[in-house]
């Protein structure tokens, strides 16, 4: 999808969620809670906060739509992205043997996940949807380790506000605030319709945030960072996404 539709989607979206007199509501909602995304800069600055603010307030626990095993799609299409760097190559090659999940920043305990360690977790599956900003989609089951079980492990502190998390080919990067990171759709998937999570759909692991669009569950996470500060990260502005025109909040 273009930055101009998608923009036009985010105006349309929020004259028929709010009105008026709502975008009122929302603008001082924002401020009071602090709903204000990291990419609230340049022209389209106030726009971003007002759908971050209005998705926010209106669905902060809400569920991202969940499917029937008979709508599970028979050809997902994988966009695929596989990274063919040496690293990656090297850890293919191991049956995943040796992939780790580096999980750090304001946490108590920085702890190093390999695949069996998440397997061994409370697991969690769901039906859900992979929605790309560029209009396709397909429906999966996905099954993985619940992200708040993760975060549990090693103690956050209070004052995290994002959880970043990396890809391992060193360039796509995102972030999410704790409404997402401990919802109990998020989970870090290492299994896919019954089976290991294959390489095209991010295997051995991906985040899943059915909740927000597909740019926001990155394949082949090696490491999460912990953090109250967005800015320090990037060009500030919470994750690769915005800094290529697209918004860091992607709500569905
Ligand atoms: N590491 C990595 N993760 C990624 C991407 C990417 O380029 N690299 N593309 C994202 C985008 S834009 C979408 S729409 C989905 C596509 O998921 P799919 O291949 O399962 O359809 O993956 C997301 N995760
Ligand atoms: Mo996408």
């Amino acid at each position: 999808m273009s930055v101009i539709s998608r923009r036009k989607l985010i105006a349309t979206g929020l004259a028929a969620t709010a009105g008026a007199g709502g975008l009122a509501v929302a603008a001082k909602l924002a401020k009071r809670y602090g709903l204000i995304p990291p990419d609230d800069v340049g022209i389209y600055g106030p726009g971003e906060t007002l759908t971050y603010a209005v998705q926010r307030v209106l669905t902060m626990h809400a569920p991202a739509r969940e499917f029937p095993r008979s709508m599970i799609s028979k050809t997902p299409f994988a966009n695929e992205v596989v990274p063919t760097g040496a690293a990656f190559k090297h850890l293919q090659a191991g049956g995943f043997k040796d992939w780790r999940l580096v999980v750090d920043g304001m946490v108590d305990r920085p702890t190093t996940f390999s695949l069996a360690d998440l397997k061994s977790m409370p697991m969690k599956s769901e039906i859900t949807e992979v929605a790309c900003e560029e209009g396709w989609s397909y429906v999966a089951e996905w099954i993985g380790t619940p992200l708040h079980e993760v975060l549990k492990e090693v103690g956050l502190s209070p004052k995290v506000r994002y959880i970043v998390y990396y890809a391992i080919d060193g360039v796509i990067w995102e972030s999410i605030d704790m409404g997402d990171a401990l919802h109990p759709q998020t989970i870090l998937t290492w299994g896919m319709n019954d089976g290991d999570l294959p390489v095209g759909f991010g295997g051995p692991l991906r985040l899943r945030v059915p909740r927000q669009l597909g740019y926001k569950s990155v394949k082949y996470v090696i490491r999460m960072t912990a953090t109250d500060d967005i800015k320090k990260f990037g060009k500030g502005l919470g994750s690769v996404d915005p800094e290529g025109g697209y918004a860091w909040y992607a709500g569905i």
